[in-house]
């Protein structure tokens, strides 16, 4: 008996990632410049934030992986991936890292669960994922993208700009809603099962 609630126990994990991943991937048909730039907002990265913090860190980090190699083909190909190495660095790897975001899902959940907002902690943990994304652009920004910067630009300081402004730019977005949304944040958060 233990095993098959295991089992299903599973299940519902990765159907939901399935679920997010496919969320994720179709919220970025959504236009989502920010007007600055190539600096643009990913909306996918709130249902990813949430799904780690609910899930914890290997479904995260795997759900992350999917999403990565699903945007890679349906859209890096067509522009994105400059070479192997920099595809794999910016997409499997750099969406895969968000799922580090569920190194906080036991501190989040307490803090839910003894009645608090959890927002600080959530803002924290989704910042060191969207933290360790936005680093992996931003290194292959100054190797490989050095050649969009305006002329005479550094490209170290070209890939900060951009990398760093989609960086600050997310963050913004991840804290608007979860000051808006923190009621229903917390509901998505602790799983029923
Ligand atoms: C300066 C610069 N420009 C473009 C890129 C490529 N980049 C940046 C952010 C996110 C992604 C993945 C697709 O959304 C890519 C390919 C860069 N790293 N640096």
């Amino acid at each position: 008996m233990i095993d098959k609630a295991n089992s299903q126990d599973s299940l519902i994990v990765l159907t939901e990632g399935a679920i997010i991943t496919a969320l994720a991937m179709g919220l970025s048909y959504v236009p989502h410049s920010t007007g600055v730039s190539s600096v643009e907002f990913v909306y996918g990265l709130i249902p990813m934030s949430i799904y780690a913090l609910r899930r914890g860190l290997k479904p995260g980090l795997m759900a992350g992986l999917v999403w990565g190699l699903l945007d890679m083909f349906l859209r890096g190909l067509g522009g994105g991936v400059l070479n192997p190495l920099q595809g794999f660095v910016e997409y499997p790897l750099a969406f895969g890292v968000v799922g580090l975001i569920g190194l906080g899902s036991v501190r989040v959940q307490r803090a839910i669960r003894d009645g608090k907002s959890g927002l600080g902690l959530i803002i924290f943990y989704s910042a060191i994922g969207f933290l360790a994304k936005y680093f992996l652009h931003f290194i292959a920004g100054g190797i490989y993208w050095g050649s969009y910067a305006p002329k005479s630009m550094n490209p170290w300081i070209y890939s900060l700009v951009i990398n760093g402004g989609s960086f600050i730019a997310n963050m913004i977005m991840l804290i608007v809603l979860a000051i808006l949304l923190n009621r229903i944040f917390k509901q998505l958060i602790i799983p029923r099962n």
